[in-house]
């Protein structure tokens, strides 16, 4: 397979040049001018067109068994949505419940990617309890499962929540090993106790999740955790900061030397508190944790963002339907919306609406064009944060994330003039709507190709499922 790419004006983390990309078995083989195209090669004139690295997603969910249902799609739907939109590889949260084995869990998470995925992959191992057996599976998900990140949950205590006992020896175990613990900080008690208190007022539809947990409440499990890893030396990664207090509590931390990576999702960037106060409970589409915030946080983002605060934009894609799944939350509990739902007759709220937006087709567009577009970002910060950053902090970098010669072909051609509308009616994500819907777009990746292979070309999918490949790990020396 040996693909020409040719002038297109290539776009890094930190460089800019007009240039051909010889991609040959996969890897990036030479960059130049007037590059001569092998016999066999197929040639692609990116003339007037961005060539960027392809783009990495650190944090989705696929396969997740969570409040009561699963996550819609499945590592076909999910991998095609995430090349349609110009991300190459994900990296999946591996979410056991605490009575699951972590090691055991990771296996059961690569079997579900394989043979269906079609873009590269990689996970972050969810400890979600720690006991006597928990060091010994876990030196196995890093030494042989090739795994070099950890996941912990401050809140969903009772499913994947841990204790700070736990946390401690996570982070002491993880420090030893080299490895990046990635963490969701809310603090579970202050969740559960306002939830509590909430309902019992009678206040049960979707805007009032984020008055459930408010921005003090994960400022509060962001400096638990950044306690943690001061006292245990370890390298931590808070993934989805949706807020002004959260990002400063980081970094705080940051200046007392706390080895800390900070993600926010494209949704915190793109949608604020409003949409989940839509009427006839729209707005538990909108309805993930942390929740959308006041707009204020959304200008306080893109700042943060564009100044380097902010290391990655990820989605935390947890698909959910709207009619079947969402509604299980609906306060008259019964209320079907189509066939598929099957009501519970018992009451209902807020807490039950699965959490989660659909999102990983649509982060790349939503970032170029509420980012690069409107001045927000540069085109290099754009590639940092969807990108480049994610690659070097979760050791993928240079194989991924960069445009050099040995990296995989992991190519996006980008047409800038292009401009379209999103809607559920044309994306590849399984879920019945999108959070986006009828939103304008402006620019697109025209072509994705996936260790030189082209997955999608004219913006029309022409990949191949199974071709994905799970990308080892190692730990930090
Ligand atoms: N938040 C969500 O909204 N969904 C999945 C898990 C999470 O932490
Ligand atoms: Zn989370
Ligand atoms: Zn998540």
């Amino acid at each position: 397979m040996t693909l020409l790419i040719r002038n297109g004006d290539i776009i890094t983390s930190c460089e800019r040049r007009t240039a051909d990309i010889l991609c040959e078995n996969g890897v990036i083989t030479a960059i130049g001018h007037h590059l001569r195209a092998p016999e066999s090669a197929e040639v692609i004139d990116a003339t007037g067109k961005y060539v960027f690295p392809g783009f990495i997603d650190p944090h989705v969910h696929i396969y997740l068994p969570f409040m009561g249902t699963f996550s819609k799609d499945d590592w076909e739907s999910g991998s095609k949505a995430a090349l349609m939109g110009g991300t190459t590889t994900l990296i999946e949260m591996c979410c056991p419940s605490r009575a699951e084995d972590p090691l055991e869990a990771i296996r059961l998470w690569k079997s579900k990617a394989a043979g269906l995925a079609s873009c590269d992959y990689t996970f972050h191992a969810g400890v979600t309890r720690f006991d006597e057996t928990t060091t010994t599976a876990l030196k196995a998900v890093v030494a042989e499962e090739k795994i070099s990140s950890f996941k912990v949950f401050l809140a969903y205590k009772g499913a994947f929540g841990i204790e700070d006992t736990e946390l401690y020896q996570t982070l002491a175990l993880a420090n030893e090993l080299g490895v990046v613990v990635t963490a969701h900080c809310e603090n579970a008690d202050l969740v559960s106790e306002t939830q509590k208190k909430l309902v019992t007022e009678g206040k049960t539809g979707p805007e009032w999740h984020e008055p459930s947990r408010p921005v003090t409440v994960e400022a509060e499990g962001c400096h638990h955790l950044m306690t943690f890893a001061e006292m245990t030396g370890a390298e931590v990664y808070v993934v989805h900061t949706s807020c002004q207090p959260a990002v400063e509590a980081i970094k705080a931390a940051r200046e007392r030397g706390v080895k800390v990576g900070i993600e926010t999702v494209a949704s915190y960037l793109t949608l604020d508190s409003s949409y989940a106060e839509k009427p006839d409970f729209e707005g538990a589409k909108y309805v993930m944790s942390p929740p959308i915030r006041a707009r204020e946080h959304q200008d306080y983002l893109w700042q943060a963002l564009a100044d380097g605060t902010i290391d990655t934009v990820a989605t935390d894609h947890a698909p959910f339907d709207y009619a079947s799944q969402k509604h299980m939350g609906h306060p008259e509990a019964g209320k079907a919306v189509d066939a598929s739902f099957k009501p519970t007759g018992k009451p209902a709220n807020f807490t039950l609406i699965p959490n989660g937006i659909p999102s990983v087709e649509e982060r790349v567009k939503l970032l170029y064009t509420q980012g690069v577009v409107t001045g927000r970002i540069d085109l290099h910060t754009f590639v940092r944060a969807a990108s480049t950053r994610a690659a070097e902090i979760f050791g993928l970098y240079p194989r991924k994330g960069e445009i050099a010669p040995g990296s995989d072909a992991d190519l996006v051609i980008w047409d800038p003039q292009w401009s379209g509308i999103i809607s559920a009616g044309t994306h590849s994500m399984a879920t019945d709507y999108s959070a986006f819907e009828g939103w304008p777009v402006q620019g697109r990746p025209e072509t994705v190709t996936v260790r030189g292979k082209v997955m999608v070309k004219n913006g029309a999918w022409c990949g191949e499922k199974g071709w994905g490949t799970f990308l080892p790990r190692e730990p930090k020396a």
